[in-house]
């Protein structure tokens, strides 16, 4: 069974969507093997410069990461071919809000990104999860994490989002540190593997009702 899976990376602009969607969030587990290996320090730096470098410009509207999962193993055990589609959202919610509907259609799970650092940040992610509420599924898997990056202070005018406690969140989601990359990286993949668990257990029934109904 070959299956197609929309996940959206949203929230406050500048929060690091890009960057975390093109280092961490599209790859594959083994294109991160490194981070594991404490005496490869050349690549972790080099690793940590690109993190830097990638995302100076604003996304708009949005960027769409594909990747192809030839053997994704579900937790029945059975095997499906997953194309997953990372669809990176501008954070421009003035701008992105008539397009909103077209970008969440579809969509089986949301990754909301934004830095607990940058003043305003906690208000405009309340704003993006009302905003996302009503436009996606109400089974769609949802996932927090707050984005530290390293050079960064914590502004004393920060403001907790109210959603804090609504949905799952992932604690010390620092760039700069191996253990958190991967753990970042691990909590996407078990959001991925719930959702196309789902998935691939309501294809199977529609499948199964198509099959009975040709029967009759
Ligand atoms: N040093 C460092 N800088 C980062 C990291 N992540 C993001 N940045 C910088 O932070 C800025 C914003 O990152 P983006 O990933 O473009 O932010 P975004 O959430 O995609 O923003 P919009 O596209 O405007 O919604 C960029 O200048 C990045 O280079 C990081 O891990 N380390
Ligand atoms: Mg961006």
């Amino acid at each position: 069974m070959s299956l197609t899976t929309k996940i959206l990376l949203v929230g406050p602009q500048n929060a690091g969507k890009t960057v975390l969607a093109k280092y961490i969030f599209s790859r594959e587990s083994e294109d991160l093997s490194f981070l594991e290996n404490t005496i490869d320090e050349k690549e972790f730096e080099s690793f940590k410069l690109d993190l830097g470098s990638e995302g100076d410009v604003s996304t708009y509207p949005v960027r769409i990461h594909e990747r192809n999962i030839g053997d994704f193993q579900l937790t029945s055990g059975a095997v499906v071919t997953v194309n997953i589609q990372i669809w990176d959202v501008s954070g421009d919610l003035e701008r992105m809000r008539d397009k909103l509907e077209v970008v969440c259609n579809g969509a089986l799970g949301a990754v909301f990104v934004y830095n607990p650092g940058r003043q305003g940040h906690g208000e405009l992610l309340d704003l993006w999860f009302r905003e996302l509420e009503n436009l996606l599924p109400s089974s769609a898997e949802k996932i927090l994490y707050p984005y530290k990056m390293p050079d960064q202070k914590q502004s004393n005018r920060a403001v907790q989002p109210k959603l804090t406690g609504r949905i799952r969140t992932v604690e010390d989601c620092n760039a700069y540190e191996r253990e958190s990359i991967l753990r970042m990286h691990t909590e996407f993949t078990q959001m991925l593997r719930k959702v196309v668990d789902r998935q691939h257990t309501r294809r199977e029934k529609q499948e199964r009702s198509l099959m009975g109904a040709n029967n009759y």
